[in-house]
C-alpha cells in the first residue's frame, strides 16, 4: 500500500498558512498517524527553510490541562520555530496574515548546552542560559480551529508567531509563578507555571525526549517555549496584549491590520 502523501499534505498546510485560508482536516482521510504527522511537519517547516527562514527553536504544545481541554487533544506535542515567526517585544502583528489567531502566555528558555536525549536536565544548570516571559500566537490552519492529534502535529502545532520578553537569569523555583494574560489592560486569563507539567522544566525534559525520537536535537542558542499555562484567547485587530509572569516580567504585542 502507498502511504500518505507527506509532501502533498505539507503543501496543503503550507498554502493554507501562506494565504491565511483554512483547510479541512486531513489526518483521517489520508491515514496519518503520529509518526507520519511529524514527517509532514518536517516537510512543512522545510518549505519555510527553502525560502530562507532559519530554525531558531522548539515549542511545546498541550503541556497544560487548560490547553488540552480547550482543543480536545490530550497528548504533549512539539513543533518548530523559525526566525520569521519572531515578533519584537511590543511589536506589531498583522492579524490579516492569520486565519483565526489566538494568543497565549508562555515561558521561554534560552538554551545552553543540552544533555543527551534520555538524560534529565535536572536542576537546569548548564542547560538553560536565561528565562523570559513570552506570548505565542497560534493559528490552526484547520477550519474552526478543530483538529485531531496527528492533524495538529502535521500543522506544526499551530505555530504562528511569538514574542519573547526580557531575558533574565533562571530564578530559584519556576514551578509556581503567577501568569496573567491581559488584553487592552483587562485580565483575560490567569494561571500559574505549575500548570505546565507541574514545572516548566519538565517541558524541557519532554521536548528533548519527544523531539529526540524523531532525530531532532535541541541546540545551544535555541529558544524553547514550554507551552501555555492557560487557555488561548482570540486575537482581534487593534488590541494590545501583555503576558505577565511573576519574577520574569512582561512580554507584549500590538495587533494591527
Ligand atoms: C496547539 C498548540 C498548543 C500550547 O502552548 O499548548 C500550544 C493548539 O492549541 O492549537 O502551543
Ligand atoms: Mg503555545
Amino acid at each position: 500500500m502507498i502511504g500518505p502523501d507527506i509532501t502533498g499534505i505539507a503543501d496543503t498546510l503550507g498554502i493554507a498558512a501562506d494565504t491565511a485560508t483554512a483547510t479541512a482536516q486531513l489526518a483521517a482521510e489520508t491515514g496519518l498517524d503520529v509518526d507520519t504527522a511529524y514527517a509532514v511537519q518536517t516537510a512543512l517547516v522545510q518549505r519555510r527553510l527553502d525560502r530562507g527562514e532559519r530554525l531558531v527553536g522548539l515549542k511545546m504544545g498541550l503541556t497544560s490541562k487548560a490547553k488540552m481541554a480547550q482543543v480536545g487533544v490530550d497528548e504533549v506535542i512539539w513543533g518548530r520555530l523559525t526566525d520569521a515567526m519572531r515578533v519584537p517585544d511590543g511589536g506589531p502583528v498583522d492579524v490579516t496574515n492569520f486565519i483565526h489567531p489566538r494568543v497565549e502566555p508562555e515561558v521561554a528558555f534560552l538554551l545552553d548546552r543540552l544533555p543527551e536525549p534520555g538524560e534529565p536536565v535536572g536542576d537546569f544548570t548548564g542547560a538553560v542560559r536565561a528565562v523570559a516571559p513570552a506570548i505565542e500566537l497560534i493559528d490552526s490552519r484547520y477550519a474552526n480551529f478543530t483538529f485531531s492529534l496527528p492533524d495538529v502535529i502535521a500543522d506544526n502545532t499551530s505555530a504562528g508567531a511569538f514574542v519573547i520578553g526580557p531575558w533574565s537569569a533562571v530564578p530559584d523555583g519556576l514551578d509556581n509563578l503567577g501568569v496573567l494574560l491581559e488584553i487592552d489592560g483587562r485580565l483575560a486569563q490567569v494561571g500559574s507555571t505549575a500548570a505546565i507539567l507541574g514545572d516548566p522544566r519538565r517541558a524541557l525534559d519532554e521536548g528533548i525526549r519527544l523531539a529526540g525520537r524523531h532525530g531532532v536535537r535541541l541546540r545551544e542558542g535555541w529558544i524553547f517555549l514550554a507551552g501555555a499555562a492557560t487557555a488561548a484567547v482570540p486575537l482581534r485587530a487593534g488590541v494590545h496584549v501583555r503576558a505577565v509572569v511573576e519574577k520574569l516580567g512582561v512580554a507584549s504585542l500590538r495587533a494591527s491590520s
